[in-house]
C-alpha cells in the first residue's frame, strides 16, 4: 500500500474514532479513513480542529488527530498552544510546499518549524513513505510519554502528497501495546517513599494539593485513602477539579488564583503540603505565595524536572502519582491523627458555602451566575463531561459547580479564551454516550460560533451554556482598575452585545434555549441534555456580579 494508505490503516487500528481536520490535506487517507469506519469531523478554522482534537484526546486517553494544509498550519500551531499548556496528546499533520518551493517567496509558505516548537514535545518534516511509520510512531510515543503533549508531522507536499509515492509493507500497527495515559506507571524509589511517609507522619498541619497529573493518573481513590489516613484536606488545581468528591468533608476546593477563598487560606495555614502530580506553577501558588516558598513540601510527581521546580524544601517522589499514592498508603498506615486541622479547614469551608447560599438559592433576574451553577450541578448526569471555558468561565465552574468525583470529568482551557466549545465537540467524539456540558461566557463563544454548522453536521449532541453577560465580565474589575469608578468609564474595552445566541443557533439549524428567568434555567438543561442533538442554552445574565476571589496572605483576614 502507498503511504497515504497506510496512515489510515495504522490511524484506525490504533482505535482513532475520528479526526479534525480544514480541507485540503491528506485527501486519499481521510477518504480512507472513512472507509476504515473513522469520522472525519470538517471543521471551519483550523485552531478548531486543534481544540477538538484537544478535547477528544483527554476524553479517549490517547492522541487526538488534527490536519491541516500548509497555509493553514499557522493557524493549527496557534490552537496548539491550549493541549501544549494543558498537558494533552493532540498529533498535528499538515502538508508543506516541496523543497524547489522553498526560500522563493512560494505563494502561502512560511517556515513551519518555528511555529511548532513552542508548542509541541516533537516535531519532524516527513519526506517519505519508508519515514512515515517511525516518525509516527515516535511522534505518538512523545505525544504519550511522561508529560502528555503534542506532536507534529509536517509531510512534504501542500497537501502531504509525499506519502501518495512510495509503497510500505510495514506493519500497519503505532503502538502494539495500545496504551492509554498515563503509558506507564513507574513506583517510586523505595527509600525515597519511606522519607516522605516519615515527613508526613512527623507533622499535624499538611494539606494536599492534587494538580492536573493525579487527575490524569485517576489517582482520586488512593489521593483520598491517603487524605482520611492523614486527616489532611485536599486541595486542587483548576485542572484537577472533581478528582475528588467536591462535597466531601476534606474537600478545600481549588487553590490559587482562579479559587473561592477556603483553599487557600487552608494551603497557606499548614506545616507540610503536599503536591500530587502538580506543576506548582503561578495559577495555583497565588504567584508562588500559597504555600510561602519555605514551607516544607513533599512532592509526587511523574516528571522530576517538577520536583523542587518553585519549592526549594521539597523531598520528592519520581513517579506515577496513582502508583506510588498506593505504595505511600501501605507505609504511612493508619497513624493515629490528631484532626484539629481538617476540623479548622472543614469549618472554614463550611463558612464560605454559608455565605453562597442566598446567592445560589437565588430568584432574581437577571440572574445569578452562582444560581446557573448550582442548576448545572443538579443536571450534569453522574457520568456527565463538564468542558469549561477560561475567564469567569473558570472560575464560576471551578468554585460553585460541584462534582462527584466518581465519573464525571471536567475539563477546562489552559487559558485560551474559546477553547471550550470546540473542545467540547471533541469530547462528545471520544464518548458519544455521555452527556457533554459546555459552560462559556460570551466572549469565549463568539471565538467559534462556525463550529455550530460541524456540530449539526456531524450530529455531535453536546450542550453549550452560555452566561451571556453581554462583555468580558472578568476584565471589569481590571479595566475599572486602570479607567478609575467613573460610571462607564472604560467600558467601550470589554462590553459587546446584546446578542441572542439562540437565533444564532438557529442559522445553523441548531436548537437554541433563551433563559431569562431562574426558574427557566432546569427545564431547558433537562430538554438540552436529553435532546440529542446540540442546543445553545443562552442564559442571560448581568456583567456586574464578580465572580469568587481568591484569598490572599497579607491581604484578607
Ligand atoms: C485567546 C485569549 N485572548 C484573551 C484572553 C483574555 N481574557 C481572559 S478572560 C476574558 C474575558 C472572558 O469573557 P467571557 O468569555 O464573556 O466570560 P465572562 O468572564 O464574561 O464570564 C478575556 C478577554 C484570553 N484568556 N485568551
Amino acid at each position: 500500500m502507498n503511504g497515504a494508505e497506510w496512515l489510515a490503516r495504522a490511524l484506525a487500528g490504533a482505535g482513532t474514532t475520528h479526526v479534525f481536520f480544514v480541507e485540503s490535506v491528506l485527501r486519499r487517507t481521510l477518504l480512507q479513513l472513512g472507509d476504515l469506519g473513522v469520522t472525519h469531523v470538517l471543521a471551519h478554522t483550523e485552531k478548531a480542529a486543534a481544540y477538538m482534537a484537544d478535547g477528544y484526546a483527554r476524553v479517549a486517553g490517547g492522541p487526538g488527530i488534527c490536519m491541516a494544509q500548509s497555509v493553514g498550519a499557522a493557524n493549527l500551531a496557534s490552537g496548539l498552544q491550549d493541549p501544549f499548556l494543558g498537558r494533552s496528546p493532540v498529533i498535528a499533520l499538515t502538508g508543506r510546499k516541496e523543497p524547489s518551493f522553498q526560500h522563493r517567496n512560494a505563494y502561502q509558505e512560511i517556515a513551519h518549524a518555528p511555529l511548532f516548537s513552542a508548542v509541541t514535545k516533537f516535531s519532524t518534516p516527513v519526506d517519505s513513505t519508508t519515514e512515515l511509520p517511525r516518525l509516527l510512531r515516535h511522534a505518538w510515543r512523545a505525544a504519550m510519554a511522561d508529560t502528555p503533549r503534542p506532536a507534529h508531522l509536517d509531510f512534504c507536499g501542500l497537501q502531504g502528497d509525499v506519502i501518495e509515492l512510495g509503497q510500505t509493507t510495514e506493519p500497519t500497527v503505532i503502538d502494539p501495546e495500545a496504551r492509554q495515559i498515563p503509558a506507564h506507571r513507574p513506583v517510586a524509589d523505595a527509600a525515597d517513599v519511606e522519607r516522605a511517609a516519615a515527613a508526613l507522619t512527623a507533622s499535624h498541619r499538611i494539606a494536599i494539593v492534587a494538580g492536573d497529573g493525579a487527575a490524569a493518573s485517576q489517582a482520586g481513590p488512593e489521593l483520598l485513602a491517603l487524605a482520611e489516613a492523614l486527616a489532611a484536606p485536599v486541595a486542587t488545581t483548576l485542572g484537577a477539579r472533581g478528582v475528588i468528591p467536591t462535597r466531601h468533608r476534606l474537600s478545600a476546593g481549588v487553590a490559587g488564583s482562579y479559587s473561592a477563598p477556603p483553599a487557600n487560606r487552608i494551603v497557606h495555614g499548614a506545616d507540610l503540603v503536599l503536591f500530587v502530580g502538580c506543576d506548582t506553577g503561578d495559577q495555583v501558588t497565588l504567584n508562588w505565595t500559597v504555600p510561602p516558598r519555605a514551607t516544607k513540601i513533599v512532592q509526587i510527581d511523574a516528571d522530576p524536572l517538577e520536583i523542587g521546580r518553585s519549592y526549594p524544601n521539597t523531598t520528592g517522589l519520581v513517579g506515577d502519582p496513582k502508583a506510588t499514592l498506593a505504595r505511600l498508603n501501605q507505609v504511612v498506615g493508619h497513624p493515629a491523627r490528631d484532626s484539629g486541622f481538617a476540623k479548622e479547614a472543614a469549618r472554614i469551608v463550611a463558612d464560605w458555602r454559608a455565605t453562597m447560599v442566598p446567592l445560589i438559592d437565588n430568584d432574581a433576574a437577571p440572574i445569578r451566575v452562582e444560581r446557573l451553577c448550582a442548576e448545572v450541578t443538579r443536571a450534569l448526569p453522574a457520568d456527565g463531561i463538564l468542558v469549561a471555558d477560561t475567564g469567569y468561565s473558570g472560575i464560576w465552574t471551578g468554585t460553585v459547580i460541584e462534582l462527584n468525583g466518581a465519573g464525571q470529568t471536567y475539563l477546562r482551557a489552559a487559558g485560551s479564551l474559546g477553547w471550550s466549545f470546540p473542545a467540547s465537540l471533541g469530547a462528545k467524539c471520544a464518548a458519544p454516550d455521555r452527556a457533554v456540558l459546555c459552560f462559556t461566557g460570551d466572549g469565549g463563544f463568539y471565538y467559534h460560533l462556525a463550529e455550530l454548522e460541524s456540530a449539526r453536521r456531524c450530529g455531535i449532541a453536546v450542550t453549550v451554556v452560555v452566561n451571556n453577560n453581554s462583555g468580558f465580565g472578568q476584565n471589569l474589575t481590571g479595566v475599572r482598575r486602570i479607567a478609575g469608578n467613573r460610571p462607564g468609564r472604560g467600558e467601550e474595552l470589554i462590553r459587546f452585545g446584546p446578542t441572542d445566541f439562540t437565533a444564532v443557533a438557529r442559522a445553523f439549524g441548531v436548537r437554541g434555549l433563551r433563559v431569562e428567568r431562574p426558574g427557566e434555567i432546569a427545564p431547558a438543561l433537562a430538554e438540552a441534555l436529553g435532546a440529542g442533538e446540540p442546543v445553545v442554552v443562552d442564559v442571560v445574565t448581568d456583567l456586574e456580579p464578580r465572580a469568587p476571589e481568591p484569598w490572599a496572605p497579607g491581604r484578607n483576614a
